[in-house]
Protein backbone atom coordinates (compact mmCIF):
# COMPACT_ATOMS: atom_id res chain seq x y z
CA UNK A 1 0.00 0.00 0.00
CA UNK A 2 1.44 3.39 -1.15
CA UNK A 3 4.59 2.11 -2.67
CA UNK A 4 4.73 2.00 -6.56
CA UNK A 5 4.46 -1.70 -7.95
CA UNK A 6 8.09 -1.75 -9.24
CA UNK A 7 8.83 -2.73 -12.98
CA UNK A 8 10.19 -6.11 -13.81
CA UNK A 9 13.57 -6.59 -15.81
CA UNK A 10 14.41 -7.07 -19.45
CA UNK A 11 14.94 -10.63 -20.62
CA UNK A 12 17.76 -9.83 -23.55
CA UNK A 13 19.50 -12.20 -25.94
CA UNK A 14 22.05 -11.42 -28.01
CA UNK A 15 23.14 -14.00 -30.87
CA UNK A 16 24.84 -14.48 -33.85
CA UNK A 17 27.35 -16.36 -35.80
CA UNK A 18 30.86 -16.87 -34.32
CA UNK A 19 32.79 -13.38 -34.17
CA UNK A 20 29.70 -11.49 -35.16
CA UNK A 21 30.82 -9.61 -31.86
CA UNK A 22 27.93 -10.77 -29.47
CA UNK A 23 30.36 -10.50 -26.68
CA UNK A 24 31.50 -7.15 -27.41
CA UNK A 25 28.33 -5.67 -27.64
CA UNK A 26 26.68 -7.56 -24.40
CA UNK A 27 29.62 -6.06 -22.57
CA UNK A 28 28.99 -2.43 -23.76
CA UNK A 29 25.19 -3.13 -23.13
CA UNK A 30 26.03 -4.49 -19.75
CA UNK A 31 27.83 -1.09 -19.22
CA UNK A 32 25.56 1.44 -21.03
CA UNK A 33 22.28 -0.33 -19.11
CA UNK A 34 24.28 0.37 -15.94
CA UNK A 35 24.85 3.63 -16.36
CA UNK A 36 21.46 3.70 -16.64
CA UNK A 37 21.00 2.88 -12.97
CA UNK A 38 19.80 0.04 -13.85
CA UNK A 39 20.74 -3.40 -11.76
CA UNK A 40 22.07 -6.02 -14.83
CA UNK A 41 22.85 -9.36 -14.88
CA UNK A 42 25.72 -10.75 -17.44
CA UNK A 43 24.83 -14.29 -18.63
CA UNK A 44 26.00 -16.35 -21.01
CA UNK A 45 25.47 -19.74 -22.64
CA UNK A 46 27.01 -22.30 -22.79
CA UNK A 47 27.78 -21.60 -19.10
CA UNK A 48 30.83 -23.22 -19.13
CA UNK A 49 31.80 -23.25 -15.48
CA UNK A 50 28.83 -25.50 -14.05
CA UNK A 51 29.32 -29.48 -14.20
CA UNK A 52 27.15 -29.69 -17.65
CA UNK A 53 29.30 -27.32 -18.66
CA UNK A 54 32.20 -28.25 -17.98
CA UNK A 55 31.06 -31.54 -20.34
CA UNK A 56 30.07 -28.87 -23.26
CA UNK A 57 33.65 -27.35 -22.86
CA UNK A 58 35.08 -30.24 -23.18
CA UNK A 59 32.95 -31.55 -26.03
CA UNK A 60 33.48 -28.36 -27.40
CA UNK A 61 37.35 -28.77 -27.26
CA UNK A 62 37.48 -31.91 -28.78
CA UNK A 63 38.58 -33.72 -25.53
CA UNK A 64 35.61 -35.54 -25.70
CA UNK A 65 32.66 -37.24 -27.92
CA UNK A 66 29.25 -37.35 -27.34
CA UNK A 67 26.44 -38.54 -29.61
CA UNK A 68 25.02 -35.19 -31.29
CA UNK A 69 21.32 -35.33 -29.57
CA UNK A 70 23.22 -35.94 -25.73
CA UNK A 71 25.06 -32.88 -26.46
CA UNK A 72 21.91 -30.82 -27.50
CA UNK A 73 20.12 -31.79 -24.37
CA UNK A 74 23.58 -30.71 -22.42
CA UNK A 75 23.18 -27.37 -23.90
CA UNK A 76 19.74 -26.98 -23.07
CA UNK A 77 20.11 -28.50 -19.59
CA UNK A 78 22.71 -25.75 -19.08
CA UNK A 79 20.18 -23.18 -19.60
CA UNK A 80 17.60 -24.94 -17.24
CA UNK A 81 20.00 -25.01 -14.35
CA UNK A 82 19.75 -21.69 -14.13
CA UNK A 83 16.20 -20.61 -15.69
CA UNK A 84 14.95 -19.83 -12.21
CA UNK A 85 17.37 -17.58 -11.36
CA UNK A 86 16.50 -16.04 -14.64
CA UNK A 87 13.16 -15.34 -13.38
CA UNK A 88 13.59 -14.26 -10.06
CA UNK A 89 15.90 -11.89 -11.26
CA UNK A 90 13.35 -10.70 -14.00
CA UNK A 91 10.68 -10.46 -10.73
CA UNK A 92 13.24 -8.64 -8.58
CA UNK A 93 13.54 -5.62 -11.54
CA UNK A 94 16.92 -6.78 -12.72
CA UNK A 95 17.83 -6.74 -16.49
CA UNK A 96 19.28 -9.89 -17.72
CA UNK A 97 21.30 -9.52 -21.02
CA UNK A 98 22.68 -13.13 -22.34
CA UNK A 99 25.50 -14.13 -24.76
CA UNK A 100 23.19 -16.44 -26.84
CA UNK A 101 20.62 -18.27 -25.52
CA UNK A 102 18.00 -20.90 -27.15
CA UNK A 103 18.36 -19.96 -30.84
CA UNK A 104 21.68 -20.66 -30.78
CA UNK A 105 20.77 -23.93 -29.10
CA UNK A 106 18.16 -24.64 -32.24
CA UNK A 107 20.24 -23.76 -34.79
CA UNK A 108 23.70 -25.15 -34.54
CA UNK A 109 22.47 -28.87 -33.67
CA UNK A 110 20.02 -28.85 -36.43
CA UNK A 111 22.79 -27.35 -38.85
CA UNK A 112 24.97 -30.43 -38.44
CA UNK A 113 21.94 -32.24 -40.67
CA UNK A 114 22.02 -35.06 -38.56
CA UNK A 115 18.59 -37.06 -39.35
CA UNK A 116 15.65 -36.94 -36.81
CA UNK A 117 17.36 -34.18 -35.21
CA UNK A 118 15.09 -31.22 -37.04
CA UNK A 119 14.66 -27.50 -35.76
CA UNK A 120 11.24 -29.28 -34.31
CA UNK A 121 12.87 -31.91 -32.49
CA UNK A 122 15.77 -29.53 -31.43
CA UNK A 123 13.45 -26.80 -30.40
CA UNK A 124 11.42 -29.08 -27.58
CA UNK A 125 14.04 -29.35 -24.85
CA UNK A 126 13.38 -25.29 -24.90
CA UNK A 127 9.83 -25.33 -24.29
CA UNK A 128 8.90 -23.70 -20.74
CA UNK A 129 12.42 -21.41 -20.88
CA UNK A 130 11.81 -17.42 -20.22
CA UNK A 131 11.29 -16.17 -23.43
CA UNK A 132 13.20 -13.04 -24.52
CA UNK A 133 11.54 -10.07 -24.78
CA UNK A 134 14.09 -9.00 -27.04
CA UNK A 135 16.97 -10.70 -28.88
CA UNK A 136 19.54 -8.85 -30.65
CA UNK A 137 20.29 -10.97 -33.55
CA UNK A 138 23.90 -9.22 -35.38
CA UNK A 139 23.54 -10.24 -39.10
CA UNK A 140 27.01 -10.73 -40.42
CA UNK A 141 28.06 -13.40 -43.37
CA UNK A 142 30.35 -16.49 -42.29
CA UNK A 143 32.93 -14.88 -44.60
CA UNK A 144 33.18 -11.30 -43.20
CA UNK A 145 32.92 -12.96 -39.83
CA UNK A 146 35.86 -15.36 -40.88
CA UNK A 147 37.98 -12.11 -41.58
CA UNK A 148 37.77 -11.12 -38.27
CA UNK A 149 40.87 -13.05 -37.15
CA UNK A 150 39.88 -16.67 -38.10
CA UNK A 151 38.40 -19.29 -36.57
CA UNK A 152 39.49 -20.90 -33.40
CA UNK A 153 39.91 -24.86 -33.28
CA UNK A 154 36.45 -25.44 -31.30
CA UNK A 155 33.97 -28.23 -32.96
CA UNK A 156 31.69 -25.70 -34.68
CA UNK A 157 34.23 -23.21 -35.68
CA UNK A 158 34.50 -24.50 -39.52
CA UNK A 159 33.30 -22.30 -42.83
CA UNK A 160 30.73 -25.26 -43.97
CA UNK A 161 29.10 -25.19 -40.37
CA UNK A 162 28.72 -21.79 -39.84
CA UNK A 163 27.51 -21.06 -43.59
CA UNK A 164 24.48 -23.59 -42.79
CA UNK A 165 23.91 -21.87 -38.99
CA UNK A 166 23.69 -18.70 -40.84
CA UNK A 167 21.57 -19.82 -43.26
CA UNK A 168 18.90 -21.58 -40.47
CA UNK A 169 19.30 -18.12 -38.02
CA UNK A 170 17.43 -16.63 -41.23
CA UNK A 171 14.88 -18.25 -41.29
CA UNK A 172 14.34 -17.95 -38.02
CA UNK A 173 14.22 -14.40 -38.66
CA UNK A 174 11.90 -14.95 -41.42
CA UNK A 175 9.59 -16.39 -39.05
CA UNK A 176 7.59 -13.68 -37.95
CA UNK A 177 6.29 -15.02 -34.34
CA UNK A 178 9.88 -15.28 -33.25
CA UNK A 179 11.24 -11.89 -31.02
CA UNK A 180 14.39 -11.53 -33.29
CA UNK A 181 15.75 -7.84 -34.51
CA UNK A 182 18.25 -7.86 -37.03
CA UNK A 183 21.15 -5.78 -36.47
CA UNK A 184 24.08 -5.01 -39.24
CA UNK A 185 26.99 -6.11 -37.02
CA UNK A 186 29.30 -5.37 -40.07
CA UNK A 187 29.04 -1.58 -39.38
CA UNK A 188 31.59 0.10 -36.36
CA UNK A 189 31.04 -1.89 -33.10
CA UNK A 190 30.34 1.84 -31.53
CA UNK A 191 27.60 1.90 -34.22
CA UNK A 192 25.82 -1.66 -33.85
CA UNK A 193 26.46 -0.22 -29.97
CA UNK A 194 24.05 2.61 -30.53
CA UNK A 195 21.38 0.48 -32.72
CA UNK A 196 21.94 -2.12 -29.92
CA UNK A 197 20.59 0.45 -27.30
CA UNK A 198 18.32 2.17 -28.87
CA UNK A 199 16.05 -1.32 -29.93
CA UNK A 200 16.63 -2.01 -26.33
CA UNK A 201 14.87 1.02 -25.44
CA UNK A 202 11.81 0.60 -27.28
CA UNK A 203 11.89 -2.69 -25.26
CA UNK A 204 12.20 -1.31 -21.48
CA UNK A 205 9.45 1.78 -22.91
CA UNK A 206 6.84 -1.82 -23.33
CA UNK A 207 7.83 -3.43 -20.70
CA UNK A 208 7.05 -0.60 -18.12
CA UNK A 209 3.76 -0.67 -20.13
CA UNK A 210 3.03 -3.67 -18.64
CA UNK A 211 3.84 -6.87 -20.61
CA UNK A 212 4.85 -9.52 -18.66
CA UNK A 213 7.58 -12.27 -18.61
CA UNK A 214 6.28 -15.17 -21.66
CA UNK A 215 7.57 -18.72 -21.50
CA UNK A 216 8.81 -20.33 -25.01
CA UNK A 217 6.16 -22.18 -26.46
P1 LIG B 1 31.48 -13.21 -30.80
O1 LIG B 1 31.30 -13.12 -29.33
O2 LIG B 1 30.22 -13.01 -31.57
O3 LIG B 1 32.21 -14.44 -31.26
P2 LIG B 1 33.41 -11.05 -30.39
O4 LIG B 1 32.69 -9.95 -29.71
O5 LIG B 1 34.29 -11.91 -29.58
O6 LIG B 1 32.39 -11.95 -31.25
O7 LIG B 1 34.23 -10.40 -31.58
C1 LIG B 1 35.03 -11.19 -32.46
C2 LIG B 1 36.19 -10.33 -32.99
O8 LIG B 1 35.69 -9.32 -33.85
C3 LIG B 1 36.97 -9.62 -31.90
O9 LIG B 1 38.32 -9.57 -32.28
C4 LIG B 1 36.36 -8.23 -31.87
O10 LIG B 1 37.25 -7.27 -31.41
C5 LIG B 1 36.00 -8.02 -33.33
N1 LIG B 1 34.80 -7.19 -33.54
C6 LIG B 1 33.67 -7.16 -32.78
N2 LIG B 1 32.77 -6.31 -33.28
C7 LIG B 1 33.32 -5.78 -34.41
C8 LIG B 1 32.86 -4.82 -35.39
N3 LIG B 1 31.65 -4.25 -35.32
N4 LIG B 1 33.69 -4.54 -36.41
C9 LIG B 1 34.91 -5.12 -36.49
N5 LIG B 1 35.41 -6.01 -35.61
C10 LIG B 1 34.63 -6.35 -34.58
P1 LIG C 1 30.78 -19.54 -27.60
O1 LIG C 1 31.91 -19.47 -28.58
O2 LIG C 1 29.82 -18.34 -27.71
O3 LIG C 1 31.21 -19.85 -26.20
O4 LIG C 1 29.86 -20.75 -28.07
N1 LIG C 1 26.23 -23.64 -29.02
C1 LIG C 1 25.90 -22.73 -28.07
C2 LIG C 1 25.41 -24.74 -29.29
O5 LIG C 1 25.73 -25.57 -30.13
N2 LIG C 1 24.25 -24.88 -28.59
C3 LIG C 1 23.86 -23.98 -27.64
O6 LIG C 1 22.80 -24.15 -27.02
C4 LIG C 1 24.72 -22.85 -27.37
C5 LIG C 1 24.34 -21.85 -26.32
C6 LIG C 1 27.73 -22.26 -30.48
C7 LIG C 1 30.35 -22.03 -28.12
C8 LIG C 1 29.68 -22.83 -29.21
O7 LIG C 1 28.53 -23.51 -28.72
C9 LIG C 1 27.52 -23.52 -29.70
C10 LIG C 1 29.22 -22.05 -30.43
MG1 LIG D 1 31.67 -14.62 -27.85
Amino acid sequence: LGTPQSVRGALIAVEGLDRAGKSTQCARLVENLQKQGRNVLHLRFPDRSTPIGKMIDSYLKGESQLDDHAIHLLFSANRWEVASNIKSAIAAGTDVVIDRYYYSGVVYSSAKEIPNLTVEWASWPEVGLPRCDICLFLSISAKEAGQRGGYGSEKYELREMQDRVGKLFRELVDNSQEDLVVIDAGKKVEEVERIILEKVGESLKRISGGTTLREVT
